[in-house]
């Protein structure tokens, strides 16, 4: 794979950023052999950054004076999980006050990372509210939309975006906040490809990236392989560790001068990212990033809870058809109406733009739908794939090239059986994800599929992204099938009894 720094775009999917061998200058970076206490590699700033003329390799930690090392000393040989940790300390020429954040490398050596201290501001009430308006959100929307604002009133950047991962990595920008005169990103999709797989895996480790500035020159390692290991040292978890340069290049293409970006974990998982943008350089100390974690923390867990919450209602809904079905036999010797009466009884639970039954030849149908020719055509198609009971599809077109015409509204296709008879099926359509944005002022370069990082913006993401989700729907989940599966099963015990009443009534 591509060393840091070296990777063009056909092969930044595995270009090692954990190697990155410098590190951002805004604060000075130390690797300490922890069984005496040592400085054995520095990032080539360490020493200015200290107030000294000469380097600090080969110095005690206790040479940089003030409480440093008295300081750093009882986390030496401390059980791995009794760091990371952050203290407060002096230390350098002058004792400057000092954030120390100190960490173990992955294959040993004590990692301290020193950024300057501001005055100590109490946080209390911003978490207070912060978490205030995160538990009073009900809704997905209103959760997101609410932390951009807080998120941005805390930060202060620029812009704030919820950048929302889909099953396939996709990402859209779910909720924004941003200076009034700029560009709108609300809405718009970008590409899996924009943030490495091995980006997303480091992301969900170390919750907090700050760039403080987009043009730094990076402060490289010395000697640059650790003297502990005779390798690069793994920089995952240093928070001064440098950006690559081919996100480096996406974010100068866009204007972009500093970035602070918070993970949202959800059930363990990368669910989205908390991007905030800034276009002149910004500085986030490290009380105020342990408050954006602790936030995107308690962010993650009340996203959990509203899923599970929609996930329960969309349950819900499904035995509440199931009454409603049993109630329209009784009341009017059908059941098909309690699928029919309400648009949103049979398309909420699938969130689904459109669906058909094929009952006893006939077909009826609630929202966006093909026409009628073609809705039997894929029921006769669809009769074949059922073998396991549900069949869903998220690029019908893809599957069978003869449905192309079907694209725009059905792009995506889940089916289930309905009886024991064939060609009898539930079948809901999505529409085709992609929709047209109109680019205001055209402030990027125009899309084009060229190799150069110069090339890369938003605009050209949205454009491949378009490319990459051409003819499909939005994913069929698991619980979609769990609830298209469901459905069919409870309609399925309706009409073989409904059936069995109606021969029972002819005899
Ligand atoms: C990282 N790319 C990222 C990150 C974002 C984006 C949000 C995470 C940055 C962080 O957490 O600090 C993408 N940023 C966007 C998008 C918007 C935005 C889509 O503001 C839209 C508004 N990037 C590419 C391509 C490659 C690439 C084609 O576009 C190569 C495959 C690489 N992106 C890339 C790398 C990183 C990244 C290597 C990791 C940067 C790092 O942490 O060092």
């Amino acid at each position: 794979p591509p060393a840091f720094g070296q990777a063009n775009l056909s092969n930044c999917e595995r270009e090692q950023i954990h190697f990155a061998g410098s590190i951002q200058p805004h604060g000075a970076l130390l690797a300490v052999r922890e069984s005496d206490g040592v400085i054995v590699q520095e990032s080539g700033n360490a020493a200015s950054f200290l107030g000294y003329a000469q380097p600090l390799r080969g110095a005690h930690l206790r040479k940089l004076g003030g409480d440093l090392w008295s300081r750093s000393r009882l986390y030496l040989d401390r059980p791995v999980d009794a760091i990371p940790v952050a203290l407060r300390c002096a230390a350098g020429a002058q004792a400057e006050p000092l954030n120390a954040l100190l960490h173990r490398a992955p294959r040993g050596g004590l990692i301290v990372e020193l950024e300057y201290a501001g005055p100590p501001i109490d946080y209390t009430l911003a978490i207070q509210r912060g978490v205030d308006t995160i538990l009073s959100s009900s809704t997905l929307r209103g959760l997101c939309d609410a932390c951009a604002a807080m998120f941005r009133e805390l930060t202060g950047y620029d812009r704030v975006m919820i950048y929302r991962f889909d099953d396939e990595g996709h990402g859209e920008v779910f909720s924004e906040t941003k200076r009034p005169e700029l560009e709108a990103f609300l809405g718009n999709r970008y590409p899996a490809s924009d943030i490495p797989q091995i980006a997303r895996r480091l992301y969900e480790r170390n919750r907090v990236r700050l760039l403080a500035d987009v043009d730094y020159t990076p402060s490289a390692l010395e000697p640059r392989l650790s003297p502990l290991t005779g390798e690069e040292l793994d920089m995952s978890m240093c928070f001064l560790r440098s950006v690559s340069p081919i996100h480096l290049q996406y974010l100068k293409n866009m204007g972009v001068a500093g970035t602070l970006v918070v993970s949202l974990m959800v059930g363990g998982e990368l669910w989205g990212l908390i991007s905030c943008h800034h276009y002149a350089p910004r500085l986030i100390q490290f009380e105020m990033r342990a408050v954006c974690e602790l936030l995107a923390e308690v962010m993650g867990t009340r996203i959990a809870a509203l899923e599970s919450f929609a996930q329960g209602q969309a349950d819900l809904s499904v035995r509440r058809l199931e009454q409603r079905m049993i109630e329209s036999v009784t009341r009017e010797g059908d059941w098909r109406g309690a699928l029919f009466d309400r648009a949103r009884s049979l398309l909420l639970p699938l969130n689904a733009s459109g669906a058909a039954l094929l009952f006893e030849g006939k077909t009826q149908t609630v929202g966006d739908v093909p026409g009628s020719e073609e809705i039997r055509a894929l029921g006769e198609w669809l009769e074949k794939r059922l073998d396991d009971g549900v069949f869903a599809t998220s690029a019908l077109s893809s599957q069978e090239p003869g449905f192309e015409s079907l694209t725009g509204v059905a792009s995506g296709v889940i089916a289930t059986r309905v009886s024991n008879e064939p060609g009898e099926l539930l079948i809901w359509f999505r529409k085709e994800r992609v929709r047209t944005v109109t680019w205001g002022g055209n402030p990027f370069k125009a899309p084009s599929d060229g190799d150069d990082p110069n090339e890369l913006s938003p605009r050209r993401s949205f454009a491949q992204w378009h490319q990459v989700v051409e003819g499909t729907s939005d994913p069929w989940t698991a619980a979609d099938r769990a609830a298209a599966r469901l459905i069919g099963e409870s309609v399925t015990d309706v009409v073989v009894q409904f059936r069995s009443l109606r021969i029972l009534v002819a005899q």
